[in-house]
């Protein structure tokens, strides 16, 4: 890992614990950390000397991976490739993306999630393509002899794959999207938990729905979002788990998962899960990773959900709530684990989401008043009807579903005398 001198030292330390936890992902054993402060060298990335010594380090505790926190060009990892070479090691040479990318790849089990990764893969790989057009043009000029029409078809076959997956996606992304507004057509509120990876959003979720969404104290756990229905009160409530934000996330990787990530964007609320017994500088950290990647979007009904607090006393609760009062939006405090504070976390829920609107309906009691009946019970709760010339009822739903109700009646009453 490369420093740039005069750097933050706890974010540093902070980002070297968070890349061992990225390799511990995929199961890798971490044989050993070399850390260097210096600006990045164009050959190695770290200086020439370091590169050397990492060649021999990884021949010694005879590594299969060298990984790099900072991303690496096609020529540096050619270059400290045939340094390890050199030194006898048989290792694969890799930056942090790839890392992450090798993460996903394994993750991804539905065919959108696979084409999903895909797509990023390609992506990432595109500008190396270039650079090695570019390489072996500039080698043909000098007389060597090159790849020309080979790399050239190269490139164009990795753009035109890039294209056909996209098309797969956008196709995909609009099912999602009609699905999507099928349900709050149906008066359901759409809420999505949100947060720093491993911060115990699928913990959350299990606790609130009863499910068994996979939880394990790993980075990337979740990559493929969950949704179930959660029913309290009134509440017509779906409650998506959604894979976990890291800092500096590779943009290719953001763009690919943009349709997963959207659906955090149109949700009506955001459970924003924090762990809540991180110091508080990297809560802080966290924290605005987490609202830029919100706010940029517009996201406003935010509740904060301070989880782990059963590790936290209650002063140092207090604590550090004050000194991150400016970043947490609605705090509540719980224990995912131990299904603590759920209750006061629904009540902040109730209370943010907009309040359904009851109203008494009355249908005339004919073939069409039943076929309209079937119409309310779709968009929202019908309670307690009472059967006569007309059927009285209860009515309790979202305000665009409310909108539309003076037309139904109208149509129903229409056809009813017309019966
Ligand atoms: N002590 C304690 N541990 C918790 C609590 N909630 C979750 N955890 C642990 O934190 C780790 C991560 O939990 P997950 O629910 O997988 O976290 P996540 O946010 O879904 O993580 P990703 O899917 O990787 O983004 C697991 O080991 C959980 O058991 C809690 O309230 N208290
Ligand atoms: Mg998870």
């Amino acid at each position: 890992m490369r420093i740039s001198p005069n750097s933050d030292a706890d974010k540093n330390a902070r980002k070297a614990a968070e890349f061992v936890e990225l390799a511990k992902a995929l199961d890798y054993k971490v044989a050993d950390t070399v850390v260097q402060e210096r600006y990045p060298d164009r050959k190695y990335n770290v200086g020439s000397g370091k590169a050397r010594e990492v060649a021999i380090l990884a021949r010694d505790l005879k590594a299969t991976q060298v990984i790099f926190y900072d991303p690496l060009s096609t020529s540096q990892i050619y270059n400290i490739s045939k340094l390890c070479g050199e030194a006898g090691a048989a290792c694969k040479v890799i930056d942090r993306f790839q890392l992450i990318l090798d993460i996903f790849a394994e993750r991804a089990t539905t065919h959108r999630s696979k084409l999903q990764v895909e797509l990023a893969r390609l992506r990432y790989e595109l500008p190396s393509a270039k650079m090695l057009i570019a390489l072996s043009k500039k080698e043909e000029r000098a007389g060597w002899g090159g790849l020309g029409d080979y790399e050239d078809s190269y490139e164009q076959d990795i753009k035109k794959r890039i294209s056909r997956i996209e098309t797969e996606l956008a196709k995909a992304d609009l099912e999602e999207e009609a699905r999507r507004l099928y349900r709050h057509k149906r008066g359901f509120f759409m809420i999505s938990l949100a947060g720093y990876t491993n911060a115990g959003k699928s913990t959350l979720f299990n606790a609130l729905v009863d499910e068994n969404a996979e939880s394990k104290d790993m980075f990337f756990t979740t990559l493929i979002p969950k949704t179930r229905a959660l029913e309290f009160g009134k509440r017509k409530i779906l409650l998506t788990d959604t894979v976990g934000f890291i800092e500096d996330l590779p943009h290719f990787l953001v763009d690919a998962f943009r349709s997963t990530l959207e659906g955090i964007y149109f949700s009506d609320m955001i459970l924003l899960v924090v762990d809540f017994s991180e110091p508080a500088d990297h809560i802080r950290d966290k924290l605005i990773t987490c609202h830029e990647t919100l706010w940029e979007k517009g996201t406003s009904n935010i509740i904060t959900v301070l989880n782990k607090s059963e590790l936290v006393s209650k002063k140092e609760q207090k604590q550090k709530l004050e000194e991150l009062e400016h970043l947490i939006l609605n705090p509540v405090f719980i224990s995912a684990k131990n299904k603590t504070g759920l209750d006061k976390l629904l009540l902040e829920i109730d209370r943010n989401l907009p309040q359904p609107v009851v109203r008494t309906i009355s249908l005339p009691n004919t073939k069409a008043g039943a076929s309209a009946l079937s119409w309310f019970y779709e968009n929202g709760i019908v309670d307690e009807i009472l059967y006569g010339k007309y059927m009285t009822f209860e009515f309790c739903a979202t305000d665009d579903v409310m909108a539309k109700t003076d037309d139904v009646l109208k149509k129903a009453e229409e056809k009813g005398v017309a019966c």
